[in-house]
């Protein structure tokens, strides 16, 4: 250890990934870079509608996100964290999920929102509308969260309440590795740990915390290994394999039901289980049975932009850097995954992308048709209004019926 308390390794290169992208063996896998499923991969028993309706939602991610950065730098969106090199696994994972399960995301996995279908109510989020994150609930999207790991300890919360009420949903929890480093995730782990909540703890090694490594993050080998700590298991994938985010997230989501004996799911969970064994754990904790068990998911990915559109990454890292994690590109080789099993053509595959650029041109336009409404910021966080807080909303309502709504609207 040197002065700093950091070990040689991390200190040799504080700007690289600990992780070669090519060559990490203890990742699990389906596909191989060139979308081709690897030797002995087990493929996820999908039909082809699945398959098709994966891939999709992954152009609509990419295509979303293009979007999304060009309408930021508009002016006609707030500030945005791009998710480009992550679709893989916010899609992958949330097909492996019934639609009654709970999703509770961090900022960025804008993928699982399009998987649930809920783009066009959520986009309205970025542009300032409280009313974004309240339509995404019906479909089981907890608001994002800013506050790092902040989320962690009410999904937790959530996941036991299903347990306790023996309701039969699961919650995925979405963070960083950056939000590793906080206190809410260590008490949210132990938390489901000790009381058996049905939690998925998705964890998205992106290789950053804005401009922190992950070589400076944790002293541990890998993210997965602290579920061990914890008493449950940890698992580490390819989270720029759509089809493994699939599979380790479908057997987690069957542990964390009581391994057979509460499954069967709804939605994008139709298809047969890949088994409850956990592709690819480790530290296997030997919970067999019928006790609902949580498991830490580490998706090996990288993001590919800046971390938000008011962050330049030429500041801490090389764009030699991102080279070598674009040949995992999650939407080039679930297109050639189709590709070269038959499934899709080049056809099949200008259709996927026109349909895609309507859902998002779709999705804009809705969401600039929602008219703002001040009164707004004031709705959503509370059931019934604290007094301080009805108190200031009647004087900005009394304010606006005297001075006229135009008065509080920014100058386009
Ligand atoms: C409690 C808290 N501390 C600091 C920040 C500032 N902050 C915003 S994003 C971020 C990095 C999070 O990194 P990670 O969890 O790896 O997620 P990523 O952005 O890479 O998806 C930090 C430190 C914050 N939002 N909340
Ligand atoms: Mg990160």
């Amino acid at each position: 250890m040197d002065e700093n308390g950091a070990g040689d390794d991390r200190d040799a290169d504080p700007r690289g990934s600990a992780v070669d992208p090519l060559a990490d063996e203890d990742l699990y896998r389906v596909l191989g870079p060139d979308g081709a499923p690897v030797p002995d991969a087990t493929v996820p028993d999908l039909s082809d509608e699945r398959f098709h309706e994966i891939y999709r939602d992954l152009v609509v991610t990419r295509r979303f996100d293009e979007r999304a950065v060009s309408l930021q730098r508009q002016g006609r969106i707030g500030t945005y964290a791009p998710c480009a090199g992550q679709e893989g696994s916010a899609v992958g994972s949330t097909y492996a999920l019934a639609d009654r399960d709970l999703i509770s995301y961090q900022y960025r996995e804008h993928g699982a929102v399009v998987a649930r279908d809920l783009l066009a109510e959520y986009l309205p989020y970025w542009m300032g509308h409280e009313s974004g994150t309240e339509a995404i609930a019906d479909g089981n999207v907890f608001p994002l969260n800013i506050g790092i790991a902040a989320h962690l300890p009410h999904a937790v919360g959530a996941a036991w309440a299903f347990d306790y009420r023996d309701e039969d949903r699961v919650v995925a929890v979405h963070f960083g590795d950056g939000a590793t480093s906080e206190g809410d995730f260590h008490e949210a782990m132990n938390f489901a740990g000790v009381f058996d909540a049905p939690a998925l703890f998705c964890c998205h090694n992106n290789g950053w915390a804005i401009s922190v490594p992950e070589t400076r993050q944790s002293a541990t080998d890998t993210f997965a290994q602290k579920a061990t700590a914890y008493g449950f298991d940890g698992v580490r994938v390819d989270g720029m394999d759509p089809l493994a985010s699939y599979a380790v997230t479908r057997a987690a989501a069957e542990r964390a039901r009581g391994g057979g004996g509460r499954s069967g799911s709804d939605g994008g969970g139709r298809s047969g289980s890949d088994g409850g064994g956990g592709p690819g754990s480790e530290g296997d904790t030997g919970d067999d049975g019928d006790t609902p068990r949580p498991t830490l998911i580490e998706f090996v990915e990288y993001r590919f932009g800046a971390h938000t559109t008011a962050d330049d990454p030429t500041a801490y890292r090389d764009s030699g850097d991102v080279e070598p994690w674009r040949a995992l590109d999650p939407v080039d080789r679930m297109e050639a995954f189709l590709r070269e099993t038959g499934r899709i053509d080049d056809e099949g595959v200008a259709a996927i992308r026109e349909e895609a650029d309507a859902i998002v041109a779709d999705a804009i336009e809705f969401a600039e048709s929602v008219e703002p409404d001040p009164a707004d910021m004031f709705d959503h966080a509370y059931a019934d209004l604290p007094p301080e807080i009805r108190r200031q909303r009647d004087d900005l309502l009394a304010a606006i019926d005297e001075h006229g709504e135009a008065s509080f609207r920014r100058e386009e």
